[in-house]
């Protein structure tokens, strides 16, 4: 099996838990890409019908227009009965980091009031603590003085030995630009950051800040595939 053979697998069973009438938020990356797709497929057979998808990035509403699954926002459905998404990392508490495809302000806004949140993951994103992975830990600033933000960020992190980098795009290292007109500032840690919740609080207290990758509390579900097979994790 191939790591996108896992990802597909815990994505279908995901939309296992979708019923006809439902408000979804559809998730943004390589996961949820097949989760949509799937959707699409169900919807297309006839054996899915009246659902509303909330999308979390322009990617995934370019991906549903393509499919024709009925699409609206947050305005008109403040609140979603089940989104489905990826993640980087989950620890054992069920906690994420997300954002490394960049949608995490939008993801987190829809995330945030669903009656359930399902994530889908490969084994490989499993952690035993955030910012484990030694990748991104990402955070949208926005883009007046985000250097100046960035210096900010470090030193509240300086004692787990935190950097920080401009995600760029391209060959001249253009600043990436979230579907929200900000920039992403990647935080790397070389060890645990000890209480996330503190953490959250004091990166969002910078003015400057807009939303971070950490999803704390916040999935329902969580299903895993991998060379065993499936496991279905709920909090
Ligand atoms: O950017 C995001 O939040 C994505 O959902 C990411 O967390 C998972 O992307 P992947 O399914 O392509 O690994």
């Amino acid at each position: 099996f191939t790591q996108d053979d896992f990802k597909k697998a815990a994505a279908y069973k995901a939309v296992e838990f979708v019923h006809s009438g439902m408000v979804l938020g559809l998730g943004t990356g390589s996961t949820a890409r097949h989760a949509v797709d799937r959707i699409g497929d169900l919807l297309r057979q006839g054996k899915l019908k009246d659902i509303v998808g909330i999308p979390t990035s322009k990617k995934t509403y370019d991906q549903a227009v393509s499919l024709g699954i009925p699409l609206s926002d947050l305005d008109s459905h403040p609140v979603i009965d089940l989104a489905i998404d990826g993640a980087d990392e989950v620890d054992p508490d069920l906690n994420l980091v997300k954002g490394r495809g960049g949608s995490l302000l939008r993801e987190k806004m829809v995330e945030c009031v669903c009656k359930k949140f399902i994530v889908i993951v490969d084994e490989s994103k499993l952690v035993d603590f955030i910012g484990g992975s030694g990748l991104a830990m990402p955070v949208e600033v926005v883009p007046y003085c985000w250097k100046f933000t960035a210096v900010r960020l470090q030193n509240l992190f300086k004692d787990s030995g935190c950097v920080t980098k401009l995600r760029t795009v391209g060959e001249n290292g253009e600043p990436y630009v979230t579907d929200n007109e900000n920039y992403i500032v990647d935080l790397y840690f070389n060890k645990d950051i000890g209480d996330l919740k503190v953490a959250s609080d004091r990166i969002l207290r910078l003015a400057g800040v807009v939303e971070h990758g950490m999803f704390l509390d916040m999935a329902t579900t969580v299903i895993v595939a991998g060379e065993l097979g499936i496991t279905i994790k709920d909090k």
